[in-house]
């Protein structure tokens, strides 16, 4: 009787304990299923850089796949991204297959040129061009990533890294599509672009961190360095990319009337090369990614326009771009 009992419990213990697993099996594929993401790592200058990878659902690596590397904001990492986009990218990656990853700065930050003291990564001069630079090698390698079709976006000081990335390593990149952010000073003063490159910008007229006309940049009392201004970052890569305005600045449909912003667009092209400058200006918009997650109480950070979702225009650009 007693073995009986004792095997009885063996087979209750064996019972939950797969069960266990399975509904373990099952809440991780389902996490799986909406969160699918690689976590991997390179070493650049004897530092270990981590990144997540998202495939798309229907990826193989027996054809080339473009790629999006998508920089998180200041204080933020690759989770906090991923979360900011509310997942488009992931979603639009298994729709139109390509690759996004998301890749972690150091200390929360990214060694954008401002030469913040506050910020580790910053104060020690990490080489962020040289992690990019190798994580592009490294997902061309690995997961066949077409290096015609190597497209970068990023939100604040992820948007000024790409900038800085632009400047230097305009021949890895394709286009790049940074979103409140401008050209920090120090590399507009310093430095000259390496080549010609695509750009999209999307900045709230109404930032109140990352300053529309340029100057500091303010987070509360805190002054964190200084950027140009909006327009004028666009008219320096449309003069850097020989384009020419189109036509004056359109205002796009009123999409959500109430979030208190409107969206309007101002477009150079070159007819020769098909390079491209866009210009997304979000009028009454703040530090925010227009149709993403709203991270912070308004008073902070101001309002998110929902008149458009920066994924979905961000891929679009890119996805008509290779590199020439
Ligand atoms: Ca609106």
């Amino acid at each position: 009787m007693a073995e009986n009992v004792d095997k009885l419990t063996v087979l209750i213990i064996a019972g939950l304990a797969v069960c266990g697993t399975i509904s373990g099996l099952i809440i991780y594929s389902k996490f799986l299923a909406i969160n699918d993401v690689l976590h991997e790592y390179i070493t650049v200058d004897g530092l270990q850089r981590d990144f997540l990878i998202h495939l798309p659902a229907n990826y193989t690596n027996n054809a080339t796949i473009p790629m999006i590397i998508a920089l998180h904001g200041g204080g933020g990492n690759a989770w906090d991204m991923e979360k900011l986009t509310n997942f488009e990218f992931n979603k639009l990656s298994d729709k139109y297959r390509f690759i996004v990853v998301y890749p972690n700065g150091i200390g929360r930050h990214w060694n954008d040129g401002r030469n913040i003291e506050e910020y580790y990564a910053q104060r020690e001069n990490i080489n962020d061009v040289k992690f990019i630079s190798k994580l592009i090698d490294y997902m061309i390698e690995k997961y066949g990533v077409d290096p015609d079709r190597v497209y970068l976006t990023g939100m604040s000081n992820g948007a000024l890294m790409c900038y800085r990335l632009a400047y230097e390593i305009s021949y890895k990149i394709t286009a790049i599509a940074p979103v409140a952010g401008s050209i920090p000073l120090n590399i507009y003063n310093n430095e000259t672009p390496r080549g010609s490159i695509s750009v999209l910008m999307i900045n709230g007229m109404n930032d109140p961190l990352v300053p529309w006309d340029g100057g500091y940049i303010h987070f509360g009392d805190k002054k964190l360095g200084q950027v140009i201004g909006v327009c004028e970052t666009a008219s320096f890569w449309a003069q850097v990319d020989n384009c020419t305005p189109v036509k004056s600045k359109e205002y796009l449909p009123d999409t959500d009337p109430n979030d208190g912003t409107r969206v309007w667009k101002r477009v150079y092209i070159n007819n020769t090369s098909s390079m491209q400058v866009i210009l997304y200006g979000i009028d009454g918009g703040g530090h925010t990614w227009p149709g993403g997650f709203h991270y912070l109480p308004q008073c902070i950070i101001g309002r998110t326009s929902n008149d458009i979702d920066a994924c979905k225009v961000i891929w679009s650009f890119f996805s008509h771009i290779r590199k020439i």
